[in-house]
């Protein structure tokens, strides 16, 4: 079922994508400031990097992670694991700001009882993009995940269960959410190549949180 719901008076704030995926336009947006100084923070401590695909590509996205498991890519394959293979020590501490902010985002799409074990935090430069893909590492798969967009706006690929199912696209701007569960949790997605914005600078890139129960 593709039910259109919109709960705004003055526009659209809230709406069903797909079987089990709600985008929560904006549901961010107050939060964003705490939400970047805990990035920068969590950064400092785990900084940005570009991992290798087990084929050897490396990523144009550069990735970091906090709470208590991280998502990795490295010749030897994609998991998750509890420490910083930069580092060897423990990911960063899931803020409670963020951690919050997830587990109130999935409540409001009907997902009561989301308790995320990982986040990883995705940054785009202008250029870069994420290949269509499934997320499939987490071992319980009836659990939604929770993404919140900052930053640069992107084209957010979104498929269905085979990689030739037909393709939207659909705008991802600062501050948006979506909690994807159901079937749509196993759909293909990717992003498309990052334009660069207006503002320059420090703001010239976009970051995407994704909460995850990975275990
Ligand atoms: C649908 N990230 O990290 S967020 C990823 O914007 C990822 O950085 C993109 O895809 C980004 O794996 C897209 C939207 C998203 C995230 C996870 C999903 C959509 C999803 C997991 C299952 C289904
Ligand atoms: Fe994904």
């Amino acid at each position: 079922m593709q039910t259109e719901i919109d709960f705004s008076t003055d526009g659209e704030s809230a709406r069903v994508l797909d079987d089990g995926a709600m985008l929560l336009r904006g549901y961010a947006v107050d939060d964003a400031d705490l939400l970047l100084a805990a990035i920068a923070r969590i950064s400092a401590a785990a900084p940005f990097r570009h991992m290798q695909t087990p084929g050897g590509q490396t990523m144009s996205v550069a990735m970091t992670n906090c709470g208590p498991y991280g998502w990795v890519t490295d010749r030897r394959g994609y998991r998750y694991q509890s420490e910083d293979p930069l580092s060897g020590q423990p990911w960063p501490s899931m803020p409670d700001e963020m951690l919050n902010l997830a587990v109130d985002a999935a409540a409001a799409a009907g997902y009561p009882s989301f308790k995320p074990d990982a986040c990883l935090i995705n940054r785009y430069e202008p250029g870069a993009k994420m290949g269509l893909h499934q997320d499939r590492d987490e071992a319980n798969l009836g659990q939604p995940v929770v993404s919140v967009s900052l930053g640069l706006p992107a084209v957010f690929l979104w498929g269905g269960p085979t990689r030739t199912s037909p393709r939207r696209r659909i705008a991802l701007h600062h501050g948006d959410v979506v909690v994807w569960g159901g079937p749509s949790r196993l759909y293909f997605h990717g992003v498309d190549i990052l334009a660069a914005g207006q503002a320059g600078g420090m703001s010239n890139q976009r970051f995407n949180l994704t909460f995850r129960v990975s275990h």
